[in-house]
């Protein structure tokens, strides 16, 4: 049953007062009674800006392609920027795109820090800012919501994987994704919070790989030389990492997956065919394909409908001997 107009007014006039934060209340509510034509507004009608923040990683480029397809299937009109992993250029996205007076704005801040002006500037301009995938460490009232993952949860789930598979005792290399991101910081914090209670356990290396497969096997390279059969597990931050982290014990003459046991994140294709292959222990799933969710939340915001603060993806682990059957059925 369709709602009334009057009753989706209230909200959008409310929620443009927060947004603009004019704190004057309107007189009485017959004040606020439409006379024209319906207010609520359908996918077509909406302009959506997307400040994407690269292309670093497989899981990335299926974010963007699940954005991109769902705009063009639901006919949103979509002003999509990417970054090339500078926050500098989000940051100029942003201000493009709230002078083209988009509706929504949805963006990945590529680090957590260093959003308040700029997201400051968006709600003075009354525009609505939906953080997608990576939190931004702002407050409350910049943002309408957060939809993307628990990611401090995937590092514990890495870490309980990890401890499993080499029986509580390792000596543990960590490929870290890129330096301030929330991903990376919670991945880190989360992987550590299940180790401590495995005294056998230590972490002898962590360092940043950026997310990107090339940096991976730069940093595993080094750590081999550093540490050589020292190590006996890798505990990498992504997929892409983990996949350059192969090659590089690999040329090491080591044999990945079997003298060194790896646990990475995002269970993209990748990854599967490198368990298929028995080279990687598992991977825990971290879901990209966040436009159908993303458009929908857009069009709840402008709309006036009240929203979660966060909307959780769901998310699973696998391991190589489900690999081969799971894979034909991976979307990424
Ligand atoms: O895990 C990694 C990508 O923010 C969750 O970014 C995302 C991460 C993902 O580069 O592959």
């Amino acid at each position: 049953m369709r709602i009334s107009r009057f009753l989706f007014f209230v909200p959008i006039f409310a929620s443009i007062l927060g947004f603009v934060g004019c704190s004057r209340q309107p007189d009485s509510l017959s004040t606020l009674q439409p006379d024209s034509n319906s207010l609520e507004k359908r996918y077509e009608d909406l302009i959506v800006g997307y400040a994407q923040l690269g292309a670093e990683s497989e899981w990335r480029a299926a974010n963007t392609i699940s954005i991109k397809e769902t705009a063009e299937q639901l006919g949103v009109e979509l002003r999509f920027l990417d970054a090339q992993q500078k926050q500098d250029n989000q940051i100029e996205a942003i201000r493009k795109l709230i002078i083209q007076k988009v509706d929504v704005i949805g963006i990945s801040p590529i680090v957590e820090t260093g959003w308040d002006e700029v997201f400051q500037e968006a709600k003075d301009a009354g525009i609505p800012i939906i953080l997608v995938d990576r939190r931004a460490a702002v407050p409350d009232d910049l943002y309408v919501s957060y939809l993307g993952s628990d990611f401090l949860e995937e590092g514990r789930k890495a870490a309980r994987i990890m401890a499993e598979l080499v029986d509580g005792k390792a000596s543990i290399v960590e490929l870290v994704g890129t330096i301030g991101s929330a991903p990376a910081n919670d991945r880190y914090t989360g992987f550590r919070e299940v180790i401590k209670d495995y005294p056998g356990m230590k972490i002898i290396a962590s360092e940043s790989g950026d997310f990107t497969r090339a940096r991976g096997r730069e940093v595993m390279a080094a750590f081999l030389e550093k540490y050589g059969s020292e190590i006996t597990a890798v505990y990498a931050h992504n997929d892409d990492m983990a996949l350059g982290a192969i090659e590089a014990i690999e040329e090491y003459g080591l044999k990945p997956g079997e003298d060194i046991m790896i646990v990475s994140i995002d269970a993209a294709r990748g990854a599967f065919e490198a368990m298929i292959a028995g080279k990687l222990n598992a991977t825990v799933e971290c879901n990209p394909l966040l436009g159908p969710q993303f458009f929908e939340l857009a069009l709840k915001v402008v709309n006036g409908q009240l929203i979660p603060k966060w909307v959780p993806s769901i998310e699973s682990v696998f391991f190589p001997e489900d690999a081969a059957e799971i894979l034909p059925t991976r979307k990424y």
